[in-house]
């Protein structure tokens, strides 16, 4: 439109100066005329007026006069008329101008003295008067007197006035028609073309027509159409050789790598791209408190950390609730960017939430209700109708973004966890042909836990419009069929691992996700340099150092932990000032009152534990409580003798593979909650019970004085299972999986 204006604009201007150019001249005409006539009929009645003013003033008949000056008011526009005597005093004087009689005027004098008639302009009172005087003769040619008639003039602006206002409606009325008719020419010729090209161009991307463009024209426009169909055409080509090409390496590849899984995905879903869909998003554009500016971070936890490589490697476009408060300075008009900034490897489309939607879906029902409810760490779920209803709009909302960018093919969609349990429903409605899998990050509870869940049914049959659900571990995925076959009407078959309901058939597998085990290379400089920094910042020179990595999330054990640390302290004094534990720890959930107490109370924890032990500059826990980027995490794993996991309840923990993936040295140990799904794998680090204190406290011991040798073996067991079940294979496993499902 912009553009439009500037074209335009020029126009407009140029047809009004010479539309006001002319108006100017044809009022200028106007007038004169009006003013020759008026002169005109000045003269002619002031001609026959001195006849009888002659007489009169030869008479000096005043009563003669007065009835003359009276009888010369009626005439058109005539104003009345004024006799004077040879000293210029007035001898008679129409009534309606008594005034203007009555005015000394100069101009008397000097028609007396030049004895030569005079017309000209007048202003008499408000309004501007035609004047126009003859001195009278006798016959000696000695002078009388003076006649003056006095026309008004006023109906000569109000015609030009008129004139005036005609002219601007002509005009206004002659702009908005040459402005419709560009319009109308400009869409014709370069909107519509263009509208026509864009759609052609998204038909064939999408692969809803082989036919090609319709602009036929052989200038620029089509010039730059034939270009499109070549783009569009050599992209197509390109995709089905990729793809070709893909399905021929597969083969022969065994470990699972970047371009394994981006073989796997090209070979199965072909030109069919995937779509994820998640809450939180993998970049956020946030403004810096202290320099004030734009950022962007990729915020803590683990779905993110696992599926941005993936997405990295195989492109398509992640949908995802827009958080950061600088998120909408950075998308186009579609509400999307490329990703990583300045890398573009994938397309980030961002929704935008209320306020109050957030409160009620993610807040609310999602981690007040759902997440307690999964986790067995009695806290208790919170299941609001308010929070029910509002999860509901965004589900839909989602739903409603992810449908918008679906192509003519059977899309493949991949939805990430328990906040988005109806969306699938939603999407089947009304894409029956879209291949949608669900991987639920947190436990799976069992029946009795799970229907106490007012939502239960709308939740189950929400779930079970997917065509794959996959859970870290298989005793989530038997929680699950358990509760579809208890709580639903279905069937469960346990041979194949499905449920099925009116015919539908959902395959519940377990896929344990993991870690980019490659994105951990060889100490970099800057890996050294960090090191350094903090070993000198936080001392840490012949220290035994164990090391925390958690949101701050009551499931994480952080408290047990701290109490864990005191005990180890108390029970062995030995190893006081050569133990140190740095916990990271990233502010999560925190307007959840919950989340709000909970990381008041490790604060408050850790700063007894610290005043109780601490000697000299010695304390034994160092609490980092902010978000750090995966960089700045990498050295303290790198610096770290042992790890620590102690969640109460945790789907996987990916901080556990985090770790092992990043101790290339084998210089380290892993201590790990049984109740993390990592434990089923990780079998070879410290398995405890975080609940009890005295076992955790012993394995921090065992862990600090482990011999080299036995760190090195374990480490190494953990770092093959790591190896060979990394995040790839888990990604590869499951599109391998949800192609094997696509019905079309
Ligand atoms: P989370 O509960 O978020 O994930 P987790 O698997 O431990 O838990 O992942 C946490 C991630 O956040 C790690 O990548 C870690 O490096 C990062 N992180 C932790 N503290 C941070 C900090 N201070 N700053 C920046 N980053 C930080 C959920 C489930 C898990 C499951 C994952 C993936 O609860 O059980 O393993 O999803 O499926």
């Amino acid at each position: 439109m912009k553009r439009m204006l500037f074209f335009i604009l020029p126009i407009l201007v140029i047809i009004s100066v010479a539309f006001t150019i002319f108006g100017i001249i044809h009022v200028r005409v106007e007038e004169e005329k009006q003013m020759d006539e008026i002169r005109r009929k000045a003269i002619a009645v002031n001609e026959s007026l001195g006849l009888s003013a002659r007489h009169i003033l030869l008479n000096n008949d005043l009563k003669s006069a007065r009835a003359l000056t009276e009888s010369f008011q009626r005439r058109e526009r005539l104003q009345g008329c004024v006799i004077y005597d040879t000293s210029g005093k007035v001898v008679a004087v129409t009534e309606r101008i008594a005034d203007w009689g009555n005015t000394r005027k100069p101009y008397i004098e000097t028609i007396l003295e030049e004895k030569s008639p005079r017309g000209a302009l007048e202003k008499f009172g408000n309004y501007s008067a035609y004047s126009y005087v003859r001195p009278i003769f006798d016959d000696d040619g000695h002078i009388l007197g003076l006649v003056e008639v006095v026309y008004d003039t006023s109906y000569v602006l109000t015609t030009l006035a008129s004139i005036w206002k005609r002219l601007s409606i002509t005009l206004i009325s002659l702009l908005v028609v040459i402005v419709l008719i560009m319009l109308l020419i400009q869409r014709q010729i370069f909107i519509l073309p263009i509208i026509h090209l864009t759609e052609w161009f998204q038909h064939f991307q999408r692969g809803e027509t082989n036919s090609p463009h319709s602009i036929k024209q052989v200038d620029e426009l089509g010039k730059l159409a034939s270009e499109v169909e070549q783009v569009a055409l050599s992209l197509r080509i390109a995709r089905k050789v990729v793809s070709e090409k893909a399905s021929e390496r597969l083969d022969k590849e065994e470990l699972w790598t970047v371009s394994k899984l981006r073989d796997t995905i090209q070979a199965r879903m072909g030109e069919n791209a995937l779509y994820m869909v998640s809450n939180r998003e993998p970049y956020m554009h946030t403004i810096n408190e202290v320099t004030g500016k734009a950022e962007c971070i990729q915020p803590a936890g683990g779905v993110v950390t696992a599926i941005d490589p993936i997405m990295r490697a195989c492109g398509g476009m992640w949908i995802a609730h827009g958080s950061g408060n600088a998120d909408r300075q950075f998308v186009n008009s579609k509400d999307k960017l490329g990703v990583p900034p300045e890398d573009d490897r994938y397309i980030l489309k961002r929704v935008w939430l209320s306020k109050e939607e957030e409160e009620g879906y993610y807040y609310g029902f999602s981690n007040e209700g759902l997440w307690p409810l999964c986790h067995i760490t009695h806290t208790r779920p919170i299941f609001r109708e308010s929070d029910w209803q509002e999860y509901i709009k965004v589900n839909r909302k989602f739903a409603d973004s992810v449908l918008e960018e679906l192509p003519a093919n059977p899309p493949f969609i991949f939805i990430q966890d328990y906040h988005f349990t109806l969306i699938a429903k939603m999407i089947k409605e009304k894409r029956p042909d879209a291949t949608i899998a669900l991987f639920w990050h947190i436990p799976w509870p069992n029946p009795e836990v799970f229907s106490t869940c007012p939502y239960q049914e709308q939740i189950l049959e929400g779930m079970l419009a997917c065509d794959l659900i996959g859970f870290h571990v298989q005793m989530h995925c038997n929680n699950f069929l358990d509760t579809a076959n208890r709580l639903l009407e279905s069937r469960v078959d346990t041979e194949t691992s499905k449920v099925i309901r009116f015919g539908k058939e959902t395959s519940i597998k377990s896929f344990p996700i993991s870690v980019d085990d490659n994105s951990c290379h060889d100490i970099s400089p800057e890996d050294s340099g960090r090191l350094e920094v903090i070993r000198k910042e936080f001392d840490l020179e012949n220290t035994i150092v164990a090391i925390g990595v958690d949101r701050i999330d009551y499931t994480k054990g952080l408290t047990e932990r701290i109490l864990a640390i005191d005990r180890f302290l108390e029970k062995y004094p030995e190893h006081k000032k050569k133990f140190v534990f740095i916990q990271i720890a990233a502010p999560s959930r925190t307007h959840i009152k919950r989340y709000h107490d909970f990381a008041g109370e490790v604060d408050e924890l850790v700063e007894k534990t610290n005043w109780k032990h601490s000697d000299g500059n010695w304390k034994p826990i160092i609490y980092l409580k902010r978000h750090f980027s995966q960089e700045e995490i990498r050295p303290y794993y790198m610096i770290a003798d042992i790890c620590i996991v102690s969640s109460l309840h945790d789907g996987m923990n990916l901080v556990a593979k985090e770790y092992v993936a990043t101790k290339k040295d084998l210089d380290g140990t892993l201590i790990l909650s049984r109740f993390t799904g990592a434990s089923k794998e990780l079998t070879q680090a410290i398995l405890i019970n975080p609940y009890s204190i005295e076992e955790f406290a012993d394995s921090i011991r065992l862990a600090v004085e482990m011999p080299a040798e036995e760190k090195s073996s374990r480490m190494t067991q953990m770092r093959n299972t790591i190896r060979t079940n990394n995040v790839y294979k888990w990604a590869g496993n499951i599109i391998t999986e949800l192609a094997s499902l696509r019905k079309c």
